[in-house]
């Protein structure tokens, strides 16, 4: 089988009329760094949303109501991403999700659904979230594009392109004109390429439901062994963020990310939105000098259970995500092994990691394996001489 680098490109009907870069323009180094288009006068967005096919109707989504919420986790629960081989599906939470929908300035009107007219039923839906994301010197507001799911029943149809169109036109009122988003799926053009990685955690239960083989000349046994963690972290000073570390976990977080080509730029508004610890949704542990107090260290993961698709013994599959980790004092070998620890301890399966930031430093010694998908890395309207490694990027989406 053909890898994407070396199969014919696809034409894009959509895409092709998209400001983003374009495969013919890949390795023409000519063209200027920076927005593709420049921003227009509000006066000039169109007022009005796109058309739906007559049986449809848009619906911005109250993610504060409980209902809505519900609704929107249904949607996704039901027709979100799934692997290739449709054995696995993602199952964001409840909680997960009004967690990503509503950090510092969001904005209801970038949660956008579409209904069915007669029944009301959510049919569709996507969202956009405020972030600043810093490109080289230049620190630009963005949205960050997720959750973008289609019925099943309504695939095919072009429904996405209105929807992303739409998306677009509301975070065009703002007067926010670049957006980053991530997608399994080969579009035009990617900024990088990653991979992801997965630690074992609970060998049995992965082979189990088929996430993993047992490998050549292992048995069960060996494997369980292979993959055992001590009990609790061995980092002296390690232990969960806490509300009065926000400023201080700021400052490190700053100063590692100022080093990637495409990073975050969170200020304490966003670190204690996106960092500081959510039951069942985001975890953050720090190293704090026995000696000191100085935080040195930062690490953190995201929950994100998937759905095991007809499998008779297990329904979920509990999985860990890690999100961002600086070390400065502490190994990353043995941070990582201390959050590897905590996310055993808390009854996750599978620990996951993309190849980005410092990542590659620990993925192999820690007994990571890497992953069959990939995940690209988008910006709409913001253009790069050149694609970027994955260890350039300090950048994680949900
Ligand atoms: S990636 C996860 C996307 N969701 C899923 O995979 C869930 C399962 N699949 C579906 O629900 C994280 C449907 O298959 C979807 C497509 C809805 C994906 N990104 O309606 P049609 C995100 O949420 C293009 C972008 O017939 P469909 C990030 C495709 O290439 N484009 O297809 C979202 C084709 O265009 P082309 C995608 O299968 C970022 C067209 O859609 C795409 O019924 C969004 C076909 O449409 C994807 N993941 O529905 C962009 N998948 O030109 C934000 C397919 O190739 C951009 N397509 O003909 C920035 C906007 C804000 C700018 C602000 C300045």
């Amino acid at each position: 089988r053909f890898q994407d680098s070396m199969s014919v490109e696809k034409t894009h009907k959509f895409w092709e009329t998209q400001p983003v870069g374009q495969f013919k323009d890949i390795g023409d180094t000519s063209l200027p760094e920076g927005p593709i288009e420049a921003a227009t006068p509000l006066s000039e967005v169109k007022q009005e949303p796109y058309n739906l096919p007559a049986a449809y109707e848009w619906a911005t989504c109250d993610m504060k109501s409980d209902y809505v919420c519900s609704e929107v986790y249904n949607l996704l629960k039901n027709n979100y991403v799934e692997d290739d081989e449709n054995m696995f599906r993602f199952n964001y939470s409840k909680e997960f999700l009004s967690w990503a929908l509503r950090p510092p300035g969001y904005y209801q009107s970038w949660h956008i659904g579409v209904r069915a007219k007669v029944s009301k039923k959510l049919v569709a839906f996507i969202s956009g979230v405020p972030a600043r994301i810093r490109a080289r010197d230049d620190v630009v507001k963005m949205a960050e594009i997720n959750f973008l799911c289609v019925h099943k029943k309504l695939r095919s149809k072009r429904l996405a392109p209105v929807m992303i169109k739409e998306v677009t036109r509301r975070v065009h009122l703002e007067n926010i004109w670049q957006a980053a988003y991530t997608a399994g799926v080969v579009l035009p053009t990617p900024v990088a390429t990653c991979q992801y990685w997965h630690r074992t955690l609970n060998p049995k239960k992965l082979i189990d439901v088929g996430f993993s083989r047992l490998g050549a000349r292992m048995t069960m046994s060996r494997t369980i062994k292979l993959y055992k963690l001590p009990d609790v972290p061995a980092t002296p000073g390690f232990r969960k963020m806490e509300p009065c570390d926000v400023p201080a976990v700021t400052r490190l977080l700053r100063n590692y990310l100022s080093q990637f080509i495409v990073a975050t730029d969170f200020d304490e508004n966003d670190v204690e939105h996106w960092l500081l610890p959510r039951e069942d949704v985001v975890d953050s542990y720090l190293v704090e000098s026995p000696e000191t107090h100085d935080l040195t260290d930062f690490c953190s993961f995201y929950t994100l259970p998937s759905t095991i698709l007809g499998n008779p013994n297990y329904s979920t599959l509990k999985a860990a995500y890690s999100y961002y980790n600086v070390a400065t004092k502490t190994t990353f070998l043995q941070l990582m092994n201390d959050a590897l620890i905590v996310a055993k301890q808390k009854g996750f399966d599978v620990f996951n990691a993309l190849d980005v930031m410092h990542n590659e430093s620990f993925l192999k010694e820690l007994k990571f394996g890497p992953g069959d998908g990939q995940l690209h890395y988008y910006l709409y309207n913001y253009r790069l001489r050149s694609a970027l490694k994955p260890s350039e990027l300090g950048l994680v989406l949900l």
